[in-house]
């Protein structure tokens, strides 16, 4: 009796998981948030060298011209939606992401962490650009190069969790 509850608590987490990222084919709803043309900047990690046991250096994370080993995704957030919704959070599983805004303050470039995340009127675009809002990912562990493809995850408020595939290119 208790495995099949468990199996039934499993099929349905699954089902509803499903249903969330709209790859249902049961689904009937289609979420109101397009994305497009998602992008990243390329970074340069360097080599990972180990002590023979797998355990990193100092200097395992940081980049080639101490560049930081952080890079941006852009993209553009189209709410097809008749409701309001927000950008809250994001993810991928080899750096920390933040949503970040970038601003011009007396002449110098500041980026300032969205902790309430971003809003997007029903029926408007939001667009992530250089300059501008962007997914900022922190601490990428391996190097992301001009071709690669990674998947992001995007939570919003209303529309749930969508995965996008984002190409690394040049600005
Ligand atoms: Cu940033």
């Amino acid at each position: 009796m208790r495995s099949l509850t468990l199996l039934a608590l499993l099929l349905m987490s699954l089902f509803l998981a499903a249903c969330n990222t709209g790859a249902a084919p049961s689904s009937t709803s289609v979420s109101p948030i397009t994305i497009e043309k998602p992008w990243a900047r390329p970074v340069m990690v360097e080599a990972t060298m180990t002590d023979g046991e797998g355990e990193m250096t100092e200097g395992e994370g940081e980049t080639a011209m101490g560049m930081g080993s952080n890079s941006a995704a852009y993209m553009q957030i189209i709410n097809t939606g008749n409701e309001d919704d927000r950008l809250v959070s994001g993810s991928v599983d080899f750096a920390t992401v933040e949503l970040h805004q970038t601003s011009i303050e007396d002449g110098v470039a500041k980026m300032q962490q969205m902790t309430e995340g971003v809003a997007i009127a029903a029926g408007e675009t939001l667009t992530l650009e250089p300059g501008g809002y962007h997914v900022m990912l922190i601490g990428v562990k391996d190097s992301l190069e001009v071709g690669d493809e990674f998947d992001l995850t995007l939570v919003f408020e209303k529309a749930g969790t969508m995965t996008v595939s984002v190409d690394v290119r040049q600005p």
